[in-house]
């Protein structure tokens, strides 16, 4: 028989959580054959990224996966083998107890957020004992290194990514009705969060030395760009705004799939949060990664840990310009200066992105780390 996985997914914000797991969901499915059900507390954030939703029904099943829509009051389920709650939420205390219940108690995860900073490594599959129920439940961190739980890679990402050729890229822009790369231009991709300083990062590029073909998203900075452009009311998809050497092109929210072919076809991706920054390391490509802004500054503790691991093999020149790009991009500094330096380090960062896909690779993709802890004797 399959073994049974049950997800939760409370979504806080945005398009992380549920992108995440949504992917988790899939792979577990497609590469493990487990029978997954995907619990989502808000469908409407959910169909942004798998737009064949239906946001009325209660259960629908979606690439093999399950879909449950996650209501307050949370009916009677037996529940599943191996039982993961996304990013800390709390599971319903009904399925706790049935958790309990049950003749053999599930394997209980708490997959967390990802950092790269060193405590995640002793606390990498910590056990913590329920209070009152026979139930033990473990923090799986995701993470950079080994001893952490990895990264979320799909066996066939890699490959797709190296066979995605000038004319699959020709393709995917002509899909999009996006104009094809011109020579000598640079191609840019811009997820970041509204607080994001755009209009320095704008301001650099009207004046750079080459032609900056910019891609925007809906979702992202439209908003901070329409104002930089000083026109009246958001640009429309497939608009085109102009200044100097900078042109800004407004694109779709894409399929997830689709926005992997992005950051592949772009030489520059701005990224932000948790799924899109790792998207865009496995792109192998140049990128800036704009964190998710916490209370009391705490995200530049979790930036500054992964700026020292993802330069420590850079030339000094190639980690100067990416901590200063990052942290201007993050708050902490000038867009103006930092851009031309780091754009001069494309080449060298270019071939950088192959180096910290080798260095990451090795430590095993996260679903499989999942997958063989769950099959493991434990405490
Ligand atoms: O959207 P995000 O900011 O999401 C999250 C949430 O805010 C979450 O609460 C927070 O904890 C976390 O950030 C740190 O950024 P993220 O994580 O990159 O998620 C975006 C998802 O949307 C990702 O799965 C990629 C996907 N995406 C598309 O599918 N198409 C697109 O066009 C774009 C721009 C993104």
């Amino acid at each position: 028989m399959k073994q049974r996985w049950d997800i939760f997914c409370a979504i806080v914000d945005n398009f992380g959580d549920v992108g995440f797991c949504w992917r988790l969901a899939c792979v577990l499915v497609n590469e493990y054959g487990l029978e997954v059900r995907l619990w989502v507390d808000d469908l409407s954030n959910f169909a942004c990224i798998a737009p064949d939703i239906d946001l009325d029904a209660e259960q629908q099943w979606l690439q093999g996966v399950k879909i449950c829509c996650w209501r307050q009051s949370f009916t009677k389920i037996k529940p599943a083998d191996v039982v993961i709650e996304a990013f800390a939420c709390e599971l319903p205390s009904f399925y706790i107890v049935a958790m309990a219940a049950l003749p053999r108690q599930p394997i209980w995860l708490n997959l967390e957020y990802l950092s790269a900073e060193n405590w995640v490594i002793g606390c990498h599959l910590l056990p913590s004992l329920h209070p009152r129920l026979p139930l033990i439940k473990y923090f799986f961190f995701p993470g950079f290194v080994p001893g952490t739980g990895g990264l979320l890679l799909e066996k066939h990402l890699l490959p797709a990514r190296s066979s995605f050729n000038n004319a699959a890229q020709t393709a995917f822009w002509r899909l999009h009705g996006i104009q094809p790369c011109r020579m000598g231009e640079l191609r840019i991709s811009l997820f970041c969060y509204d607080s994001a300083p755009v209009h320095e990062l704008l301001s650099a590029w009207v004046v750079s030395d080459i032609p900056v073909y910019v891609l925007v998203p809906q979702g992202s900075v439209v908003d901070a760009v329409t104002v930089f452009f000083g026109v009246d009311s958001p640009p429309k998809v497939g608009e085109i705004l102009q200044s100097g050497k900078l042109k800004v092109c407004f694109i779709p929210f894409l399929e997830q799939n689709e926005y992997d072919q992005l950051l592949w076809a772009c030489d520059v991706n701005f990224v932000r949060g948790e799924d899109s920054f790792v998207r865009a390391q496995w792109a192998a490509r140049p990128f800036v990664w704009n964190i998710y802004p916490q209370a009391e500054e705490s995200h530049q503790i979790k930036l500054n840990a992964f700026l020292n691991l993802y330069t420590a093999g850079m030339s000094p020149d190639m980690s100067a310009a990416v901590f200063s790009l990052w942290n201007g991009l993050n708050g902490g500094g000038q867009i103006m200066n930092a851009w031309p330096a780091f754009a001069a380090q494309l080449e060298a960062l270019t071939q950088y992105g192959e180096k910290w896909v080798r260095q990451l690779w090795p430590i095993g993709d996260l679903a499989s780390n999942l997958v063989q802890f769950s099959r493991k004797d434990r405490i």
